[in-house]
């Protein structure tokens, strides 16, 4: 029975190919009778999934809850998509652990701060775009970084999302054992939105790699946290090996992000704005209005990408 249940599941797959559908890779899936997105508070028996989410082509995804729904009533204006912003309704409601918002063809969602709670909403997502049977999605993170050697409010496109060691790998735990997962990016999309800053104008933009730590202190290198087990001159010489391997910023989701989106088929993108030069500090000093201009760089950045596919502008 496994035998046939995979070998239904790799035909499957070369029609989803064809289509470009979303390719999620369980046999599983498909012999469930419901499948309840737990953390979405959503399922496939209460809800009508491809009505709801059919039509979706770009899922912009983000830390914080805020920030997603500002991004939501932007692009409401930004693509002057029809209908009163007040009826943009948080789709998670029933849940607070994402906030999830639909306009037009754009879905924007939070995913809170680390690699295990964006994983989790990646699972609910990929497998949430594969029952809506969504074709041709992109998928953006946009999110906010430490910068390495760049002014404070620079826009870093990721090429590649690297480890602790600088590699473009994800190490996933699975029964007991280190599966390793490739983190390359959609390079088309990268150098689309790379042509379109240029065009922009509005704000610094680099394209580099991007280092995706387990945490924000020691894991950063910071000097500032509850522990600090090294010195200034070792967390400056670490920096120093990052930047001399390619990399311009410091997040906490990319490669994650990257590897599920790629063995999904999905094509992917990482948009982060610095709040800070590394090099210079390890706090954010920048006033809270500052920050949140910072914030609307890779906003205005992905808006744009999604106006020129849309053939809007
Ligand atoms: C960037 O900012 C958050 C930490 O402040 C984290 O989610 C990330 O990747
Ligand atoms: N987010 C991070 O993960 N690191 C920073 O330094 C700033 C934002």
């Amino acid at each position: 029975a496994m035998a046939l249940i995979l070998l239904n599941h790799l035909g499957k797959d070369h029609k989803d190919y064809i289509k470009q559908q979303v390719h999620v890779k369980n046999p599983y899936l498909d012999t469930m009778e419901e499948d309840i997105l737990y953390h979405f508070s959503l399922s496939t028996k209460t809800h009508n999934l491809p009505e709801m989410f059919g039509d979706i082509k770009f899922v912009c995804v983000g830390g914080s809850a805020n920030r997603m729904k500002a991004f939501a009533h932007f692009i409401h204006q930004d693509l002057n998509i029809p209908g009163n912003p007040d009826d943009i309704r948080d789709i998670c409601e029933g849940t607070d652990r994402y906030s999830m918002y639909k306009v037009g063809p754009v879905l924007s969602i939070s995913h809170g701060m680390g690699v295990p709670s964006i994983s989790i909403m990646l699972h609910e997502l990929i497998k949430l775009l594969h029952h809506a049977r969504c074709q041709d999605v992109v998928l953006f993170r946009l999110g906010t970084s430490g910068g390495v050697g760049l002014n404070p409010g620079t826009v870093v496109i990721t090429d590649k999302a690297v480890d602790y060691s600088f590699c473009p790998q994800f190490e996933q735990v699975v029964l007991g054992k280190v599966i390793t997962r490739s983190t390359e990016l959609d390079e088309e999309v990268a150098s689309e939105l790379l042509q379109y800053a240029s065009e922009l104008q509005s704000f610094p933009t680099v394209i580099g790699k991007t280092m995706c730590t387990h945490d924000f202190y020691e894991g950063q290198g910071r000097l500032d946290g509850a522990l600090c087990s090294f010195s200034h001159e070792e967390k400056l010489e670490y920096l120093r090996k990052a930047y001399e391997a390619g990399v311009r910023n410091i997040e906490m989701e990319s490669t994650v992000f990257a590897a599920m989106c790629r063995v999904c088929g999905l094509k992917a993108a990482v948009v982060c704005v610095t709040l800070l030069n590394r090099f210079e500090g390890d706090q954010i000093t920048s006033s809270h209005e500052v920050l949140v201009e910072y914030q609307q760089r890779p906003q205005i950045l992905v808006a744009y990408f999604i106006k020129k596919r849309l053939g809007l502008i």
